[in-house]
């Protein structure tokens, strides 16, 4: 889809940091990161929410989660998936959060990329 910004990016017509790149999934950075490491993993097809997204990507994009999960080194982290203005949602192209919640003793982002 021409206006997404995500579609740009699996484009390559906006710059990411990239964690992951498979056929149909795409992870990278998050530009306003909620703490170190926090993850984007997308589906290169477009679709706005989950609903939209044929079912043999969604089944590639959660091991791709857990895999950054695992790099990210963190014992502790949240995955999110916003579905519209109410759950909110900003980028209408679909994506889950993989959002690590550092504490005082373990380093983050060591593990990056998670290839
Ligand atoms: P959500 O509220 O669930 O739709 O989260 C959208 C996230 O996308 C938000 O945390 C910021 C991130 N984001 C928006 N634009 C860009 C961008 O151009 N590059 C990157 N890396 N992240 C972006």
């Amino acid at each position: 889809m021409a206006a997404c910004i995500f579609c740009k990016i699996v484009k390559g017509d906006i710059p990411s940091f990239k964690l992951f790149e498979s056929d149909k999934v795409l992870a990278f950075l998050d530009i306003q990161p909620l703490s170190k490491g926090h993850a984007l993993v997308i589906p290169k097809h477009h679709g706005a929410k989950l609903v939209d997204i044929p079912d043999d990507s969604l089944t590639e994009l959660l091991p791709v989660v857990k895999k950054l999960a695992v790099a990210s080194g963190a014992e502790n982290y949240n995955v999110l998936q916003n579905n519209g203005r109410l759950a909110h949602q900003e980028v209408d192209h679909v994506h889950f959060h993989m959002i690590p919640k550092p504490n005082e003793t373990e380093g983050l982002g060591i593990g990056w990329p998670a290839t």
